[in-house]
C-alpha cells in the first residue's frame, strides 16, 4: 500500500460527502445541526429565477453521465404557460460500475430532500419524484424516513416555512431494469406503462412527465443545489476546471487497494486518485480501466494522466461518465470483462430498437465463441461491422453505451483476442456455454 503525499491528499475536497461519516447524519435532528436546510431557508429569500441563473453561474453540469449544464435545462421550462411542472430525480442508479448516488441517499438523504425543494421551487413544481432503482431497498427506506420526517418539520407539503410555496414529493421504487434510468423510460414507468425510451425531442423540459415540463436531474446533480445555495457560485467554480465546474465523486472499483468514493474537483487525473486509493493492489499494474461505467470506452496505462473532466476525457477518445473508475490489471482480461458487460446489456436491452436488441444478442454469441477457444479471424470484424451497425442507430444510448467497450477493447487489447482466437490463451468458456445466448 502507498500512503497519499499531502499535496496528493489535499486534492480532496468533501462536500457531497462531507457528512457520510458523521453518525446519524441520515436524521433530520443531526442534519439541520450539520447546515441543514440553511440552503433552503436562504433559497426562499430569492426570486426563483435568480437561483436558476446562480446554477447557471456556478456551471454546474449533470452528474448523471451527459454533464448537460443544469440552470441551461431548468431554464427551458416554460414559465407562465398554466401546465404544472414535475421535477424527478433519477436515482435509477444501475450502470456497471456506478455506486455514488446509493452511499448518498443511504448517508445523507436530507441533502437531496433539501435539494428536491430548492430546485422544485426554482422550477415553479409542486410535486416531485425520486425515482429509485428497485434494489436499492435500504436507501429507498432512508430516503422515505427524510421524507416523511421532512413533512413533519414542514419543509414539505403547504406553505413551507411560510414562503407560499408548496411542494408534494414521492419516492418511487422501479422494478429493477436498467433501461429505467433513461429518463424517457424512467418517465413511462413513473406513469405505470412499460419501461420504454420515448423518441427525443420533444425534451421532457417541454413534454415530459404526463406530458408536462419537467426537469430530470440525477442524484449527485440535486445534492449540488444546496451547497451551491450557501457557498455561491464562485466558490463552487473554484474547485474543478474551467468548464467542468465543482466536486466530483469518483467511484473507485477494482484493483486498488482501498477501494471507495473519492470527492475531488474535477481535472484530477486516475494516477493521482490510485494514489488516494493506496495505490494498485500488490502484484497488480494498471492495464485498463472505464472513466464512467462500462458505457464508457475503455483507456489504458497510457491515460493515467489525463484530467478527469467532462472535456479532457472526450479529448482522450472516451466519455466521463459517472466517474465510476472501475480499474483492472495485467491480471485481468478485457475479452473476458467485454463479453460480461456485453451479457449486461444483452439482457438490459428493451428490445425496442432492432441494433441493440439484435445487435447485443449476436455480440455475446462471437464473444462465447472467441473464449471458448473456437473464434475465427473474421469475428473480430464481426464484431466491429455489428457496432457500426449499433453506434447511432440505436433508439437510446444504451445501444450506444454497449459498443463501448468491445471497440475499445480491440482496438487497445486486439492481441488478447488473437491469443484466444490462435491458441496461446486456455479457453475461459466451455462448450456447454456456446449456446443460448
Ligand atoms: C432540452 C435540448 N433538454 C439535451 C437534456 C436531456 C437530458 C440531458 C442529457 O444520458 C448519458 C450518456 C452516457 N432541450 C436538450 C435537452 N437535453 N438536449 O440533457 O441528454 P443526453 O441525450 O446527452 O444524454 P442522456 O441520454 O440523458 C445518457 C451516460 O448517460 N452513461 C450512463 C449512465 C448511467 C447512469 C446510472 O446508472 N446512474 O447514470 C454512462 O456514461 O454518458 O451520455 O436530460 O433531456 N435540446
Ligand atoms: Fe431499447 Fe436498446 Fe433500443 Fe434503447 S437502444 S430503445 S434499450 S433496444
Amino acid at each position: 500500500m502507498t500512503t497519499p503525499r499531502p499535496e496528493t491528499l489535499a486534492k480532496l475536497t468533501p462536500v457531497l460527502t462531507k457528512r457520510w461519516l458523521s453518525p446519524d447524519a441520515w436524521r433530520i435532528g443531526t442534519y439541520e445541526k450539520l447546515d441543514g436546510y440553511a440552503a433552503l431557508r436562504k433559497a426562499f429569500k430569492a426570486h426563483p429565477d435568480d437561483l436558476i441563473q446562480l446554477i447557471k453561474d456556478s456551471g454546474l453540469r449533470g452528474r448523471g453521465g451527459a454533464g448537460f449544464p443544469t440552470g441551461l435545462k431548468w431554464g427551458f421550462i416554460p414559465q407562465g404557460d398554466g401546465k404544472p411542472h414535475y421535477l424527478v430525480v433519477n436515482a435509477d442508479e444501475g450502470e456497471p460500475g456506478t455506486c455514488k448516488d446509493l452511499p448518498l441517499m443511504t448517508h445523507d438523504p436530507h441533502s437531496l430532500v433539501e435539494g428536491v425543494i430548492i430546485a422544485s421551487y426554482a422550477i415553479r413544481a409542486n410535486r416531485a419524484y425520486i425515482y429509485i432503482r428497485g434494489e436499492a431497498v435500504h436507501a429507498a427506506r432512508r430516503l422515505r424516513n427524510a421524507v416523511n420526517e421532512a413533512y413533519a418539520k414542514g419543509y414539505l407539503g403547504r406553505n413551507i416555512l411560510g414562503s407560499g410555496f408548496d411542494l408534494d414529493l414521492v419516492v418511487h421504487s422501479g422494478a429493477g431494469a436498467y433501461i429505467c434510468g433513461e429518463e424517457t423510460a424512467l418517465l413511462d414507468s413513473l406513469e405505470g406503462f412499460r419501461g420504454q425510451p420515448r423518441l427525443r425531442p420533444p425534451f421532457p423540459a417541454t413534454h415530459g412527465l404526463y406530458a408536462s415540463p419537467t426537469v430530470v436531474n440525477n442524484v449527485g446533480t440535486i445534492a449540488s443545489v444546496p451547497y451551491i445555495v450557501l457557498g455561491g457560485a464562485d466558490w463552487w467554480k473554484s474547485m474543478g476546471t474551467e468548464k467542468s465546474s465543482g466536486p466530483m465523486i469518483y467511484s473507485l472499483s477494482g484493483r486498488v487497494v482501498n477501494p471507495g468514493q473519492y470527492e475531488c474537483g474535477l481535472g484530477i487525473t486516475l494516477r493521482e486518485l490510485i494514489e488516494l486509493a493506496g495505490g494498485m493492489q500488490p502484484g497488480h499494474s494498471l492495464k485498463f480501466w472505464t472513466p464512467g461505467g462500462s458505457s464508457t470506452p475503455l483507456l489504458t496505462a497510457e491515460h493515467l494522466d489525463v484530467p478527469l473532466d467532462f472535456e479532457e476525457v472526450a479529448a482522450a477518445g472516451s466519455i466521463l461518465g459517472t466517474t465510476a473508475t472501475q480499474i483492472f490489471s495485467d491480471q485481468d482480461c478485457p475479452v473476458y470483462a467485454t463479453y460480461r458487460w456485453l451479457e449486461f446489456y444483452h439482457h438490459e436491452s428493451c428490445g425496442k430498437c432492432t441494433p441493440c436488441r439484435e445487435g447485443n444478442y449476436w455480440m455475446v454469441r462471437v464473444y462465447r465463441r472467441i473464449l471458448a477457444g473456437q473464434g475465427t479471424h473474421e469475428d473480430l470484424d464481426t464484431l466491429l461491422d455489428t457496432c457500426d451497425n449499433i453506434l447511432g442507430r440505436s433508439f437510446c444510448g444504451l445501444g450506444d453505451g454497449a459498443t463501448s467497450s468491445v471497440t475499445s477493447s480491440l482496438k487497445y487489447f486486439k492481441q488478447d483476442y488473437l491469443d484466444y482466437i490462435e491458441g496461446r490463451t486456455a479457453p475461459r468458456l466451455s462448450d456447454k456455454q456456446l449456446v443460448g445466448a
